[in-house]
This record gives C-alpha cells, sequence and structure tokens, in this order.
C-alpha cells in the first residue's frame, strides 16, 4: 500500500496534536496514521450524515486489516468527519437507507449485503485498541459501531440513538446483547423499543461512553488517550482485549483469548522445542521445563 506525502488533514474541528499523514487512497473512508503509533479512520460521507453503504463498510474492513498487519499502530480512533454544509455532524447514522433493498444493502454489483456483521467482528478481535470519537449523531447501525469500539469518547454535541423499529430493521447481535451488557436490559430495551435520542450526557450517565469533552478538542482528547495507551505493554492490552471480549463472546472470545495463549507458547523455548524436534525427526526433550505450580 503506498503512503502518500504528509500533509495534515482536519476531519474534526480543533487543533490536531500530531501530524497526521495520508495513508490510503479511499472513496467513502479517510484513513490516516501518525508517526507516534496512532490510526484514524474517519466515514467520509457527510451528505448522508455518515451512513455506511457496502462499499464503505468494504473499505473499512480493509483499512482494519491493514492496520492489523502495521506492527508499529497501536491505537486506531475511528470517526465520522464533520461538519456537513449545514454546520450539523455525524459520527454515523447507520445502514444507508436509500441502498437499502430486499434482503441487506445493495452494492456495485447488485448484491444484497449486511457486511457491517463483517465490520463489527473485525473490530471486536483486531489486537489493538479502537476508540470511537463520537462528533454529533451515531444513530443505528453507527450506534453499534461505536458501541463495538473499546472505548468512547463524545463530543458535547453527540446525539445517540436506535431507530430500528421505526424503519424497519433491528440489530440483534451485539447491537442488542453488548448495548444490554453496557447500559443494563431495561435500559437497552428502552433505547430499542422507544428509538429515542440521548444527549452526550445522558450517554455518560448510562455509561454508553467514557467520557464527554467539547467538540473542539474531541480529536486532543482521543490522541491523549491513544498516547496513554501506548506506553504500555501491547501484550497486555492485547490479552486484556480478547480477554474482555471471552468473557461476552462464547466461545469466539473463548478462541480469542487461547490464541493469545498460544502465540505466547510459541514464543518459549518449550513451545520451540516441540518444532524443532518434529523436524529434526526425533523424540521432543521437555526434560528441563518444570511442572510449575
Ligand atoms: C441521523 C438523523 C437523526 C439526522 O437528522 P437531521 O440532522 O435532521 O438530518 P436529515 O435531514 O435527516 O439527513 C440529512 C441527509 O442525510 C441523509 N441521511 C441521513 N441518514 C441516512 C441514512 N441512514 N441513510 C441514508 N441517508 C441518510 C438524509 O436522507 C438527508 O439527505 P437529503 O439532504 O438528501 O434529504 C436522521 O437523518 C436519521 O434519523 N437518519 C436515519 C437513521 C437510520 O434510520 N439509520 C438506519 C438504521 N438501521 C441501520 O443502521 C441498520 C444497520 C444494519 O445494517 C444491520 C446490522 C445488523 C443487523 C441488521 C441490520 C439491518 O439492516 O437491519
Amino acid at each position: 500500500m503506498q503512503v502518500f506525502p504528509t500533509k495534515n488533514r482536519q476531519v474534526l474541528p480543533g487543533i490536531s496534536l500530531v501530524e497526521w499523514i495520508p495513508w490510503n487512497d479511499y472513496e467513502d473512508i479517510l484513513l490516516d496514521r501518525c508517526k507516534e503509533g496512532i490510526a484514524r479512520i474517519t466515514i467520509n460521507r457527510p451528505t448522508k450524515r455518515n451512513a455506511f453503504r457496502p462499499q464503505t463498510v468494504t473499505e473499512l474492513c480493509d483499512a482494519f486489516s491493514f492496520i492489523r498487519d502495521t506492527v508499529d499502530i497501536g491505537v486506531v480512533l475511528l470517526t465520522g468527519i464533520g461538519p456537513a454544509k449545514d454546520g450539523r455532524y455525524a459520527f454515523c447514522s447507520g445502514g444507508d437507507q436509500s441502498v437499502r433493498g430486499d434482503g441487506g444493502y445493495i452494492d456495485e454489483m447488485g448484491l444484497a449485503r449486511l457486511n457491517v456483521l463483517d465490520l463489527q467482528r473485525i473490530i471486536r478481535s483486531l489486537p489493538k485498541v479502537v476508540i470511537a470519537l463520537v462528533a454529533g449523531y451515531a444513530i443505528g447501525g453507527g450506534q453499534v459501531l461505536h458501541l463495538l469500539c473499546d472505548l468512547s469518547i463524545a463530543a458535547d454535541n453527540a446525539i445517540f440513538g436506535q431507530t430500528g423499529p421505526r424503519v424497519g430493521s433491528f440489530d440483534g447481535g451485539f447491537g442488542a446483547s453488548f448495548l444490554a451488557r453496557l447500559v443494563g436490559q431495561r435500559k437497552a430495551r428502552e433505547i430499542w423499543f422507544l428509538c429515542r435520542s440521548y444527549d452526550a450526557t445522558q450517554a455518560l450517565t448510562m455509561r454508553l461512553v467514557n467520557a464527554v469533552v467539547p467538540l473542539d478538542t474531541l480529536e486532543q482528547e482521543g490522541v491523549i488517550w491513544a498516547q496513554e495507551i501506548l506506553q504500555h505493554s501491547p501484550t497486555a492490552i492485547r490479552c486484556l482485549k480478547a480477554a474482555f471480549n471471552a468473557e461476552t463472546d462464547g466461545m469466539s472470545g473463548i478462541q480469542e483469548l487461547a490464541g493469545q495463549a498460544t502465540h505466547l507458547f510459541y514464543r518459549t523455548d518449550e513451545g520451540k522445542e516441540g518444532k524443532k524436534a518434529f523436524l529434526e525427526k526425533r523424540k521432543p526433550d521437555f526434560s528441563s521445563e518444570l511442572w510449575l505450580p
């Protein structure tokens, strides 16, 4: 993937604490990185309140996959571009209703897709920290995306809500169950059944977000949180993320956590001896290993 020349591009108001380097060319999103180890993904469909169509989701999946393989990136900021021409902001307003057909959202080949479900799992299992920076609307599938980020910082203009039962859709996966884990069963049912909107202070009170900051400092706050995280052990953080997921994600969560253990085991002399012995066509010698308490 090509790295473009340095040019700071602003996606949210306020002063940037880091120099953002455009990282790849997409149509619906912007992908930037900085030399401090942070990537920034911005949904860039301001005329649609940053709603996602299948192409947007494909690009988001691609960007996360690229970030996954980039070993000097530890934290991702996920946000939506703003303001739109009318001065309003949106993190994401969910699935693009103008391309919704029978059975899903219609892509450029005419196929009906719900590929946002793939994106949800990618964010969830990325062994790096994803922070949502929410300015303006986080509605429908956009609210679910913010929910699945590890941390969420809201600007004081943020508005959260579900519209599914009003617009003929619902997310009964993470959108219902993980929401209930965060805010409790009663509040989660209220959010889905009544389809009301909630401001940033209400979101903080119900533990939907970690913090609320003035809009002009939203990106700065995200960068400060990222820089603090990046001072800590990458292995500890990736194992913790997998452990938090394991508690909620059933066998696929356990698979992730166990994968981290295997990953660490491969690096030990004990793990290496097994492979070496196989390749050397001899019995493995684990006699120097202790059966620790
Ligand atoms: C976001 C809202 C509240 C903003 O209101 P506001 O500020 O009054 O602006 P508008 O004039 O309404 O909007 C400005 C322009 O943006 C377009 N637009 C906004 N949202 C969308 C959207 N989601 N899709 C397409 N276009 C959108 C407006 O049409 C307007 O355009 P113009 O200027 O040309 O008129 C308000 O806009 C709002 O309520 N938006 C709709 C929110 C919504 O219902 N989202 C969809 C909810 N459902 C999902 O997200 C499904 C998610 C999903 O894919 C899924 C996942 C898992 C399992 C199932 C599903 C499933 O599909 O069901």
